[in-house]
């Protein structure tokens, strides 16, 4: 090979991010001297690098070096809280090592060389600098090395196609527009470069805080080790210690900041195509779902809704009168969600672009002109999402369509995809005037699409103020939750990837993301019913649940596939609309607590290895365990129990875990398993969630006879505000006591001031092996008989399962069954 070839072939490998197969690595020497010590940190110069460990909190680590002997600036697009305290932190020095301790954890840092060593409270190694390696640098590029044991293995990385488990497998974080990706794809739209690590059972995350472009490969390069580094910037990590993984999600999105919880009506269905060209089209698909009776609330308009591309217009010839077609749907209990790109044509005419120039909001080449690049619109222009002004003027131009009644904002192309150059993105070398001064694209590439949506969610939020907005995006960072949900962009109509999708919307889910899905039935390409069924049933526990297809390609919507599969379609549909109080429970649970409603089995059962990549099935919250059927022709699915009593959900039959069974799942079944212990809040069916509010509310009650007992939280709201914030909201706690003549319900007196219409509480209790000698509700024997009218109580036994009636009142309420056993 000749010289000019070679290095050909080197930035080749570089653009592939593969540096680190050709980098010349220096690795971090002795330590020459502290620099400082605070309460929580030490700082240490070490040849001429810089290091610095703090312990932000007391179970928190953070690293950070620099090879140039000065940190980068201390900024963070993700870490939005600072820690609120500092704890407590013991420090050591020794002729060996230096030690950071608090009551959780310590940190040792050897001397000679430099290497980083965080244990647990009980003196397990937690993680550990490759004693070879540790932390290195070539040129700007930073990275560290990190012992692998043969037995952890890690999780999360965002948006990852192929396997679930990233042992053995590299990855880079660079947001990408790779439509029609493959398992093998990498890297796809969204980075998020935070992993979880599982071993024996414990857990802890790294989180590194750097938007350059990034790579992470557990084991690909060498058997023992795993390692992750970016191009330029300081290592800057977090390890998080705990032990369980839903600890760790708490502190990490205690750091990050934690999505905020979504209007309900964004969690029904939601029907897509690019595109629905005008409004008689529009009108045709909301006639389409209420005529056949099959529910939906939200309709988008892809880009063709548009003025020639240009955001923030409409076609006047097709969408003569969008207040007037919007205001229509929504009588019908639609709401009418939007596209919107990043690119704003370069016209002199349009309004976006001019006061876009005049106010200086669009990113510039290093000679300070305009930068350009083609995409949907022609030559366009792009915002500088990263600077405070463009983003404020970003969100004021949505005016025009939240005045139209628009309510949902679909935020695409922000990688920012370019058409017409090699590298399909914004040149590197490209200036942004970010809030935190002035850098190049390539620091700024990977937080470009959160930025967008950042824009978009502050500037509608201020619009219309006091509702949820509800923002989708394709593109975005760690902490782009805080703005928006994402789906993961285009994929293909194939079994392939309905299995792809289960890996990614639960990679991204522990990644911090819980606002999760994928176009139901694949994007690019034409299912079989049958394909765009099964993919509907995964939708139904998948938080965003939208079907969606590509241009020219035949009609997605659910009716499409014949007769038949229109009733599976309707009903399976149905299914997400009664379980609509528990997935909002559950996403409300994620508002507070990080913890996401989508779950892989091994990160609800750390210490089960047997979970360790299962995608076959997961968990949806705490208490329920959905396993979709993802293969063709499959009419049965294999189902692995964790410990506990499950009840599968068609049958109610109760199976004694850990087991593996074989369950039944014709077309129209998606299998599902309800942990003994449960109290499963659903709902009538309606058209849409603005049809009519919940009534009756029905709890249904798994009897964990084992344990004898069990408790689920219940949460409610009025679904679009914020007056949750001020205390408007319910809150109960539902506990149950079974043993084999007894089963008593206590709801708890409702927590919160939120008060919901008047309403009918139906109960039902499962396996109840005989009629009831009495059922009586806080303390008073009631008659059984047929389900009464307004007011009255009764119950019925039927099958197995004790139906109960009453008003739903704030009060607690107990309910005792009793049995002539004994
Ligand atoms: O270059 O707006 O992923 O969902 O339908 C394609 C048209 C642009 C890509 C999105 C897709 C959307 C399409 N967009």
């Amino acid at each position: 090979m000749n010289k000019r070839s070679r290095s050909l072939c080197t930035l080749l490998l570089a653009a592939l991010g593969l540096t680190t197969a050709t980098a010349q690595w220096k690795s971090i020497g002795p330590v020459d001297r502290i620099v400082a010590l605070e309460s929580n940190s030490l700082t240490l110069k070490a040849g001429a690098a810089i290091v610095q460990v703090a312990l932000i909190s007391p179970s928190v680590v953070r690293v950070r070096m620099n090879p140039s002997g000065v940190f980068a600036s201390d900024h963070s697009w993700a870490v939005l809280q600072p820690p609120s305290s500092t704890p407590h932190v013991q420090f050591l020095e020794s002729t060996a090592s230096y030690d950071l301790s608090t009551p959780n954890l310590r940190v040792t840092i050897t001397r000679n060389p430099l290497r980083i060593r965080i244990t647990d409270s009980s003196g397990t190694i937690v993680a550990e600098d490759d004693p070879a390696n540790g932390m290195a640098w070539s040129g700007s590029e930073v990275r560290v090395w990190k012992t692998m044991p043969i037995d952890e293995h890690y999780y999360g990385l965002g948006e990852k196609a192929g396997l679930l488990d990233r042992r053995q497998t590299a990855c880079t974080m660079w947001n990408s527009d790779i439509p029609a990706y493959t398992a093998d794809t990498d890297p796809l739209y969204q980075s998020i470069p935070f992993f979880l690590a599982i071993r024996q059972g414990r857990a802890y995350g790294v989180f590194m805080d750097n938007s350059f472009r990034s790579s992470f490969d557990f084991g690909k390069e060498s058997r023992n080790t795993y390692a992750f580094g970016a191009e330029a910037g300081d290592l800057n990590y977090y390890v998080f210690t705990g032990g369980n993984p839903e600890e760790i999600l708490t502190n990490y999105t205690a750091l990050l900041g934690r999505m905020p919880l979504p209007p309900l009506w964004s969690l029904g269905y939601q029907q897509c195509r690019w595109s629905y060209p005008t409004e008689k089209r529009v009108r045709e698909i909301a006639e389409g779902f209420r005529s056949r009776a099959i529910p939906c609330d939200v309709i988008y308009l892809d880009i063709d809704y548009m003025d020639g591309y240009r955001i923030f217009t409409f076609n006047k010839k097709n969408f003569p009168d969008p207040t007037g077609m919007v205001r229509d749907l929504g009588a019908q209990g639609f709401k009418i969600a939007v596209i919107v790109d990043p690119g704003i044509k370069t016209d002199s005419s349009y309004s976006a672009f001019k006061t876009g120039l005049a106010d200086n909001v669009f990113v510039h080449k290093p000679d300070g002109t305009l930068y350009t690049g083609k995409v949907w619109p022609g030559v366009c222009a792009f915002p500088d999402f990263t600077m405070e002004k463009a983003r404020t003027w970003w969100g004021e131009n949505f005016k025009v369509l939240v005045d139209a009644g628009i309510r949902g904002w679909w935020n695409d192309m922000n990688e920012p995809s370019v058409f017409d150059v090699p590298t399909k993105t914004i040149d590197l070398d490209v200036i942004h005037d970010s809030d935190h001064g002035k850098t190049t694209h390539a620091e700024m590439h990977n937080i470009y699409g959160m930025e967008m949506t950042r824009g978009t969610y502050d500037g509608v939020r201020r619009l219309l103020p006091g509702e949820r907005p509800f923002v989708l995006t394709r593109a975005s960072y760690a902490g782009g939750w805080r703005y928006s949900a994402a789906w993961t962009g285009d994929n293909v109509s194939s079994w392939e990837h309905l299995n792809l999708a289960v890996s990614i919307c639960l990679n991204l889910s522990i990644s911090g993301q819980p606002f999760v899905g994928s176009d139901i039935g694949g994007f690019i390409g034409h299912p079989s019913g049958e394909l765009f069924a099964r993919w509907l049933e995964l939708g139904v526990f998948t938080p965003l649940m939208r079907a969606h297809s590509v241009i020219n390609e035949v009609n997605k919507e659910p009716w499409e596939y014949g007769d038949s599969i229109t009733s599976v379609n309707r009903r399976t549909i149905e299914l997400r609309y009664r379980f609509l109080p528990f997935i909002y429970s559950e996403m409300e649970r994620a508002s507070r607590t990080g913890v996401p409603p989508m779950r892989p089995m091994i990160f609800a059962y750390p210490g089960m290895d047997s979970f360790h990549g299962v995608t076959s099935q997961f968990m949806f919250g705490d208490n329920l365990l959905v396993a979709p059927v993802l293969d063709e022709f499959e009419r049965t699915k294999e189902v692995l129990l964790p410990p506990g009593t499950w009840y599968d959900y068609w049958t109610d039959e109760a199976t004694n875990g850990p087991a593996r069974i074989r369950v039944d799942a014709p077309l129209d079944r998606l299998p599902l398993f309800v942990r003994a212990g449960t109290a499963l809040p659903t709902r009538q069916v309606v058209q849409s969630t603005a049809q009519a509010p919940i009534d009756p509310l029905t709890i249904t009650v798994y009897p964990d006879i084992k344990n004898g007992r069990g408790r689920t939280d219940y949460y409610e709201d009025d679904g679009h505000s914020f007056a949750y914030e001020k205390g408007s909201y319910l809150r109960r706690e539902i506990e149950q006591y079974a043993d084999s003549s007894q089963l008593r319900v206590v709801f708890s007196r409702t927590e919160g001031s939120y008060a919901p219409a008047s309403r009918r509480l139906a109960v039902v209790l499962k396996n109840i092996p005989e009629r009831p000698t009495s059922v009586k509700i806080n303390g008073v024997g009631i008659f059984p008989g047929r389900i009464p009218h307004e007011e009255l109580q009764a119950w019925s036994y039927e099958s197995g399962s004790v139906m109960l009636w009453m008003n739903d009142t704030r009060d607690r309420i107990e309910i005792t069954v009793s049995l002539a056993r004994r």
